[in-house]
């Protein structure tokens, strides 16, 4: 009886694990079968009589083979991850799961697709702590990765995504794991514990992708001069000395994702002087030095304006800001 108790209780410690980490259990197709390494033995017994007298059983020796081990794996990629360029410590997830009936080491290795938009830096992978978010409790993995059969582990590609990726491109990345075991492709041994690779392709090794998904504030900027007075024609001025220019600058976000912290600034212009509290961002007058718009130097040299956050929906994806100078 005790190889059947001890097998349930493998059963229900592998079902814990899958509870752990929210896999379906169809993943284990080896729940229930034999576990590697059991010796199974057989004896047959002969019953006979001599005339009407039933003669001792003779049993024959013990017939023993020992279950070999079948390697199988999985390895899932999760949902996509949506973020952002120049985003560090970025992560992708994975599930990797033990189908096989023994314990087993995978090495995990990572490449980077050339069919997608760009590639990530600065590669690791976690072992996650059974949150199943990357974050601070989880495990940098350096060495093959240890599972017992019928267990899952989450694991994450963690890596840099570069400054130049733009809204809407991807990154692709795949997830690759071995078998630190050896296949015996020979004869079979009856009492060794053979190891046969019984994943697809019979090599030992599985992968899948996922892929980061880039969502990006997309700036431009475009910037006017008109003359507003010249005191001589209001209804032509020209761009005379002692003439009014008001310059106007146009942000415009034609991204995925709002940008934040806007910030214009510009100089003033050789030749010119700026007219103080001259600035308007999105037609509201500014102080000087009032919070939103800053002048720097006396006179000024420089003014910046913080028009705070642009978004990218349609009608409401561009800010306007405006400030005056004379010519000298
Ligand atoms: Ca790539
Ligand atoms: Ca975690
Ligand atoms: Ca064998
Ligand atoms: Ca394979």
């Amino acid at each position: 009886m005790k190889p059947f108790t001890g097998r349930i209780k493998r059963v229900a410690l592998a079902m814990m694990a899958l509870s752990a980490v929210g896999v379906s259990s169809s993943v284990f197709a080896a729940v229930g079968e034999t576990t590697a390494g059991i010796d199974i033995t057989n004896t047959a017994t002969v019953s006979y009589t001599v005339g009407t007298s039933a003669q001792n059983p003779v049993s024959s020796n013990v017939a023993t083979f020992r279950v070999d081990q079948k390697v199988d794996l999985t390895i899932t990629g999760g949902t996509p991850t949506t973020t952002n360029p120049g985003a560090l410590n970025q992560a992708l997830i994975y599930t990797v799961a033990n189908t096989g009936n023994g314990n087993d080491s995978y090495t995990l290795s990572v490449s980077q697709s050339a069919a997608d938009n760009f590639d990530t830096t600065g590669i690791e992978i976690y072992l996650d702590n059974g949150d199943s978010t990357f974050g601070a409790g989880d495990t940098l993995i350096s060495a093959p990765l240890p599972l017992a059969r019928d267990t899952s582990a989450v694991v994450f590609i963690v890596s840099d995504i570069p400054l130049t990726a733009t809204n809407g491109q991807t990154a692709i990345l795949t997830l690759t794991g071995t078998t630190t075991l050896t296949a015996n492709t020979g004869a079979d041994n009856p009492t060794g514990l053979d190891v046969v690779f019984a994943d697809t392709g019979n090599n030992g090794t599985e992968g899948d992708d996922n892929n980061y998904a880039i969502e990006a504030a997309t700036l431009s900027v475009v910037k006017s001069a008109s003359v507003i007075s010249d005191g001589i024609s209001v209804s032509n001025p020209k761009a005379i000395p002692g003439a009014v220019v008001q310059y106007t600058i146009v942000v415009t976000n034609t991204g995925g994702v709002q940008a934040t912290s806007v910030t214009l600034t510009d100089d003033i212009p050789s030749n010119t002087t700026y007219v103080l509290n001259s600035m308007t961002l999105g037609g509201t007058p500014l102080v000087d030095n009032g919070g939103t718009g800053t002048t720097t130097g006396a006179p000024v040299s420089q003014i910046s304006i913080n028009a705070g956050n642009v978004g990218f929906a349609p009608g409401s994806n561009s800010v306007t800001a405006t400030f005056r100078v004379t010519v000298n």
